[in-house]
């Protein structure tokens, strides 16, 4: 989708869900404004039962001047197109409104079909918010959402409300929105300042006397009443400090599914990893080593686990989490006891940078990959693979020169982000696409693998905190010059890369 193809309608409406939150609205401000600027007859609207209420939400729309109208009215036609954003009609708690023509500009998870115009359809559910997708579409259309600060903030109190604190900004394009807006940062405290009502300080209160304690697996859980999903969070923040709960998960209903968080403070179970457990199959989750968060559409609940109400599914789910897995430890793990074998890595196309070519020696950078970040500083030797899986890794011009061969071809870039590389001194960011070209390991390396048969926690020396975890089906993969340097390789990855011999 280009915003720009859309300034051909006379009008345009674009449709909050019912019960705006910060995001739908950021969102729809970004757009509105961007509109507005070509002149275009524009309006943003929210239909439901309620105007808004919540104290921060009336704070910003009033600050701001968000120009949001409430339609109480269900039997509305609006002319030429509408666009729904944050949402998408159909949903439980989207009031549908009659026009001409429709478009979707959403980050959730669609459990419809859309046969509509392509051009008018931008649905990612990987991104953290619809503040995140609009900023990326202000982007292409160059408008600089730092050139109104209440824009900027806007976007950036969405991104941090839909996503528990950032918790769950997992995609790289929520991160380069987050480092990259300069938002009004005394009003976002006042904001933070004003999230709770005293009706939901009860939720939190009754919630915190219901918990339900597992000696055996040291967890707690909470079922709380409906409340805003934030508040979720602040009560699991609260519940992990409790001496004797090491991880917890705290969820609660919605109008059509279950907001769920976890947290975590011990090194054998991560918050993110536990909210997928929990989320597997019927809905999607993520977030860091200690806290997480997810959603469980209640759709493919109930396709799945109709006989079992909820408490009992999570109950179930968390003590089954803590018997799913073995670990092995690198530090205390005899390779020649468990019967790997010998297999050769195929030579596969890479891409390569030097970093040199792009800022000076001395110069910190963060390099940015679907895959994740690696930070480290220019210094005239610094070169970053991709693998072909777009993750990036930091190799020095020797050993590069040793073992790669540069391609004469043009690299292509998988995945739906772009690499970038940010200058962490000055915050300047680039693509990185016109820097990477295209290499080949020229030595046949021979590794030590196993494919497992049961989920495996992987603890390495160079990971003092945290884990990678391998599911049945993907492989141990040891170097035959070390074999205490073990990783993981998903099943597909190593079909692809590897053969026995
Ligand atoms: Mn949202």
């Amino acid at each position: 989708m280009r915003l720009r193809d859309l300034l051909s309608y006379e009008k345009i409406t674009l449709q909050c869900h019912d019960n705006p939150d910060a995001d739908a609205l950021g969102a729809a401000f970004g757009l509105y404004l961007y509109f507005k600027s070509k002149n275009a007859d524009v309006n943003i609207i929210y239909g439901g039962r309620n105007e808004i209420q919540k104290s921060n939400l009336k704070l910003l729309v009033e600050k701001f001047r968000i120009p949001v109208i409430f339609c109480a009215e269900r039997d509305l036609h609006f002319k030429g197109l509408l666009i729904t954003v944050d949402c998408q009609d159909g949903e439980g708690n989207v009031t549908h409104f009659d026009s001409d023509i429709r478009g979707i500009i959403d980050h959730h998870q669609s459990d419809f079909t859309h046969n509509g115009n392509k051009e008018l359809i931008d649905i990612r559910p990987e991104l953290g918010s619809c503040s995140t997708l609009v900023w990326d579409l202000l982007n292409q259309e160059g408008f600089d959402a730092n050139e109104n600060i209440k824009l900027s903030t806007c976007l950036y109190y969405g991104l941090m409300t839909d996503t528990g604190n950032f918790v769950e900004a997992r995609h790289p394009l929520d991160r380069d929105m987050m480092e990259s807006l300069k938002y009004d940062k005394a009003f976002v405290n006042q904001l933070i300042n004003s999230n709770i009502s005293l009706k939901e300080l009860e939720v939190a209160g009754i919630a915190l006397i219901r918990h339900v304690y597992n000696r055996d697996n040291r967890f707690a859980m909470i079922h709380a009443k409906p409340c805003d999903p934030n508040i979720l969070g602040l009560i699991a923040d609260f519940l992990l400090q409790v001496d004797v709960v090491d991880t917890c998960v705290v969820f609660n209903e919605t109008l059509d599914g279950y907001k769920l968080s976890t947290r975590s403070c011990i090194r054998e179970a991560r918050a993110d990893e536990l909210i997928e457990y929990l989320t597997k199959d019927i809905g999607d989750g993520g977030g860091h080593l200690d806290k997480a968060g997810g959603f469980i559409s209640k759709h493919k609940y109930e396709k799945l686990y109709r006989d079992m109400d909820i408490d009992s599914y999570v109950g179930m789910r968390m003590n089954k989490y803590f018997s799913s897995y073995d670990i092995v430890d690198t530090a205390d793990f005899d390779i020649n006891k468990e019967g790997f074998e010998k297999y050769a890595r195929r030579s596969v196309t890479m891409g390569m940078v030097d970093l040199s070519m792009i800022w000076e020696n001395g110069t910190p950078v963060t390099v940015r990959t679907r895959a994740g970040d690696v930070n480290t500083r220019i210094d005239g030797n610094s070169f970053v693979i991709l693998d072909s899986s777009g993750k990036a890794y930091s190799i020095n011009r020797e050993k590069f020169l040793k073992s790669y061969r540069i391609l004469n071809s043009t690299y292509k870039n998988d995945t739906d982000y772009i690499p970038t590389i940010r200058n962490r001194m000055t915050g300047e960011m680039r693509g990185l696409e016109k820097f990477i070209k295209p290499c080949r390991s020229m030595q046949q390396s021979i590794v030590l693998a196993k494919q497992l048969d049961r989920t495996v926690k992987l603890f390495t020396r160079w990971d003092e905190n945290g884990y990678s975890i391998g599911n049945k089906g993907d492989y141990l993969v040891a170097r035959i010059e070390d074999t205490t340097d073990i990783s993981i390789v998903s099943t597909g990855v190593f079909k692809k890369n590897y053969e026995k011999i």
